[in-house]
């Protein structure tokens, strides 16, 4: 793999032989043979397991591989000959690790054994399961209040496991659930509960073979959902418009080469993907949709015919004060806020008129900002005007991160659970949960940083490095009594521990999960609410390794003792025992083994897709928002700028495969930002110059980081681009979307100051 630092400009299209170059490189890092190969050819069969990789659906009837470039690294990475054995740890203190970076500690491949941080000799020592449970449980079970314990849950955790967890830890008593959600879709969720009653996205693939426009809000498909290039580029070839949104110029949403279409790569040939690319300015889009939706009621009132009438008489509320609020809202406004012309809106306006039914997409772009929830909202009020929800070829889509992150949801790993899923807890296993709301991943950070934490655990994930304020939330993890990290490599969360830890180490998706009732699948939901069986194909990476279910029933066992009649070691025997109890919670898992059997598995019931709406009003609901206007441009006589914080090509999450960020054109280095030229030129700073960045915030707290390299990019001016997570410092732990939570990772006000070496 390329180690030298270098930038240079990528004109070729995303896919392509590169992206088999890549692959090829991963494989070698990892130390994994060709008969690695087998194993990215299992990923996404039918008989096979779900990628590890993101939520976005496959086409099931596939019968060859659909190659992703990203998907297979994310299987090598689980896949690696490298192992983080006792051996290991007994040659590395816990300040030695703590020293290295993020991709050098998941370098060192995969965990083996259960750890037990030891404080005379700094060090992780082997532990016997048995006396890791036990010790857990000592700490639970010595609680004055069950809410002094949280419990976190990254997205890859399965739908089984999922359920286990939720039961146990409502039975031992708190709904302290934060999850990697918080920090992701959950404005998604609340937005579109709130206005169609259904927090899920309402399309299909089959709806994506169908719509005659698709937008896509603050997304990069080209390297977070790869296997999405192929229904655009489909969609594209069929005539169907595409319109971005971005304020960078994403590679992957401008050309693609399909590496399953031969001609295409024995050509070097490529297929265009948006057929509009508006490069709006950060935090933009409330206004640009505002805008698009302008003149659609204008042109509804000049020409008639645009607005669907009967769809909006008949299924919808709040119409007039939403046309109300649009004209007063003058051009101008949504000009300035959006960073694009009127003329530009009025056009992609008019391909959304154009186009009888229209998907809506949307990312991180959208979610991670504090007018989320306001801009979703904005984004289905487009949808509603035309009738684009509840038919074919028509609909929101939230395109989710994790693989289950939306199972776990479902499952019941929310710190806000629904009354009546509490009430069905109640009726079936006879135990009284706790109703009050737990905290979300912001109020953990709080708690524990309050000192009210006293026990930490985390079911995957890496807490320490993908939350916001670093600082702040390592002094929280630092006060707790114990962290406990169910993993499969190590990471920062590891070394960034309370005053007991552990590490227990678990299986992969990718392998073999063998229990007394013989080899066991797990299901995962994904984005468009398809629930199908993921099986492993590869021995375990260890002897040692439990798997999540297990884990978490012989935690629950050695927690709840005689007070849980629930018979957690003989649920996870077999697997199938487990989805009889969801089904037993969940009505809409009616039939589960059955159903989840049929290759492919079954789709969920989605209420707004049949358009029945679920809302307080029984119709769906118009929401009404204010453009906000553009925050100051300049703090105490430097530029202000805002800056995002996002994915390389090289990286899921926290987890960094390489050094290069392939498309943006950056090679060997992480350390980077992306800025307009003329910002550089104004700076009386060079391309390749490194500045430290500071956070403007009114708390008082420094927060900065040091010795990025200015990279010139193509970004809207007065806006900032640079990697997630080493920009996670200068997010503040107040800075939050409204209503939901979320960090604002997407919008941070920052300053630059040119790089001065520290001591
Ligand atoms: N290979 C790989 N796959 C992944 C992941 C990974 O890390 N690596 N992560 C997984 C997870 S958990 C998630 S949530 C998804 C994330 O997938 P994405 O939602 O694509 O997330 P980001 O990489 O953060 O990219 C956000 C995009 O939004 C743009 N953007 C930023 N601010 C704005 C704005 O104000 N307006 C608009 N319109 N655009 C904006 C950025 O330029 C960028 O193109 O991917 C999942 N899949
Ligand atoms: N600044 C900024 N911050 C962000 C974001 C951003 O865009 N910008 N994005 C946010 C988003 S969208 C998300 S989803 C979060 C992600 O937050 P998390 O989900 O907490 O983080 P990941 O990096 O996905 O977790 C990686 C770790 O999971 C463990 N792991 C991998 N596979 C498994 C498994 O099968 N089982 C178990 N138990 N462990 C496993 C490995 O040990 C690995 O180190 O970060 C958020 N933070
Ligand atoms: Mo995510």
């Amino acid at each position: 793999m390329t180690t030298e630092q270098k930038i240079t400009r990528y004109d070729g299209p995303a896919g392509g032989w590169r992206a088999l170059a890549s692959v090829k490189d991963t494989l070698l890092a990892q130390g994994i043979p060709v008969k690695g190969a087998k194993t990215l050819l299992s990923a996404n069969q039918p008989d096979g397991f779900d990628c590890p990789g993101c939520a976005w659906p496959d086409r099931n009837h596939h019968s060859t591989f659909e190659f992703c470039e990203n998907g297979a690294k994310a299987v090598a990475a689980e896949a690696t000959a490298r192992r983080a054995t006792p051996e290991f740890f007994a040659r590395h203190t816990v300040a030695e690790l703590a020293v290295q970076s993020d991709f050098w500690l998941e370098g060192q491949g995969r965990l083996t054994h259960p750890m037990r941080y030891d404080a005379a000799s700094d060090r992780y020592l082997a532990i016997a399961w048995d006396e890791a449970f036990a010790l857990i449980a000592r700490h639970l079970n010595a609680l004055a209040d069950p809410n002094e314990a949280i419990f976190y849950t990254s997205g890859r955790t399965s739908n089984e496991a999922a359920f286990l967890y939720q039961l146990f830890v409502r039975q031992f008593g708190t709904n302290n659930f934060p999850d990697c959600s918080n920090m992701c879709h959950e404005a998604s969720g609340a937005a579109m509960r709130a206005q169609v009653g259904t927090g899920k996205g309402t399309v299909t693939l089959q709806d994506f073979e169908r719509a005659d426009a698709i937008f896509i809000f603050g997304q990069n498909p080209g390297t977070n959902h790869p296997r999405m290039l192929g229904e655009l580029r489909a969609a594209h070839q069929r005539g169907a418009r595409i319109v971005s949104f971005n304020p960078l110029r994403e590679r992957g949403l401008e050309r693609f080469a399909d590496p399953q279409d031969k001609l295409q790569m024995a050509t070097l040939g490529s297929s265009p993907i948006s057929t509009h690319y508006l490069q709006l300015r950060v935090g933009g889009d409330l206004a640009a949709v505002t805008g698009i939706a302008k003149h659609v009621l204008e042109m509804h009132t000049q020409r008639g015919g645009v607005l669907h009438e009967d769809f909006i008489a008949q299924h919808t509320a709040g119409f007039d004060a939403l046309a109300a609020q649009i004209a007063r809202t003058p051009w101008a406004q949504l000009e300035e806020a959006s960073g694009l012309g009127e003329a530009q809106l009025r056009a992609v306006g008019d391909v959304y008129i154009g186009a009888e039914r229209v998907i809506a997409c949307w990312g991180m772009g959208i979610t991670q900002h504090r007018h989320a929830v306001a801009t979703i909202g904005a984004i289905v009020n487009l949808l509603l005007l035309r009738g684009n929800i509840g038919r074919e070829g028509a609909g929101p889509c939230p395109v989710r991160g994790h693989s289950n992150v939306q199972g776990d949801r479902t499952m019941g790993i929310w710190e806000a659970p629904p009354p009546a899923l509490l009430d069905r807890l109640q009726q079936v296993y006879g135990f009284a949960p706790p109703r009050a709301h737990g905290v979300d991943t912001v109020g953990a950070i709080r708690q524990m940083v309050d000192g009210r934490c006293k026990v930490f655990f985390a079911l995957g994930g890496n807490f320490a490095a993908a939350t916001p304020d670093t600082a702040a939330t390592w002094a929280g993890l630092r006060q707790c009594g114990l962290t406990v990290h169910v993993a499969t490599k190590l990471n920062r969360s590891h070394v960034v521990h309370g005053r007991e830890a552990l590490i227990l180490p678990c299986l992969g998706r990718t392998e073999i999960d063998m229990q007394p009732g013989g080899p066991q699948g797990v299901t995962v939901e994904d984005s468009m609410s398809m629930v199908h069986l993921s099986m492993g194909i590869n021995p375990p990476a260890s002897p040692e390794l439990l798997s999540e279910p297990a884990i978490v029933a012989r935690l629950a066992a050695a927690t709840l003792g005689e007070r849980s009649s629930v018979p957690w070691s003989w649920l996870v025997q077999d697997y199938a025992r487990i989805r009889d109890e969801i089904e037993k919670v969940f009505p809409d898992f009616a039939d589960f083994n059955a159903r989840v059997a049929v290759p492919g598995g079954f789709r969920l019931r989605n209420a707004a897709s049949q358009r029945q709406w679920a809302t307080a009003s029984g119709r769906a609901q118009f929401s009404v928002h204010a453009v906000p206007a553009p925050g100051p441009q300049r703090h105490e006589g430097r530029v202000l700028f805002t800056l995002l914080s996002t994915r390389s090509h090289d990286q899921y999450n926290t987890t960094i495969y390489g050094l290069n960020d392939r498309y943006r054109g950056v090679q060997g280095q992480r350390q980077v930002v992306f800025i307009h030229p003329e910002d550089i030129a104004a700076l009386g700073l060079a391309g390749g110059d490194r500045v430290d960045i500071h956070t403007v915030w009114d708390d008082g707290v420094q927060r900065s980081v040091h010795g990025f390299v200015l990279v010139p990019y193509d970004i809207p001016r007065g806006n900032l681009a640079a990697y997630y997570p080493e920009t996670n410092p200068l997010v503040p732990l107040d800075s939050v979307a409204e209503g939901v939570g979320t960090p604002t990772s997407k919008s941070i006000p920052v300053v630059l100051t040119p790089h001065t070496p520290r001591p």
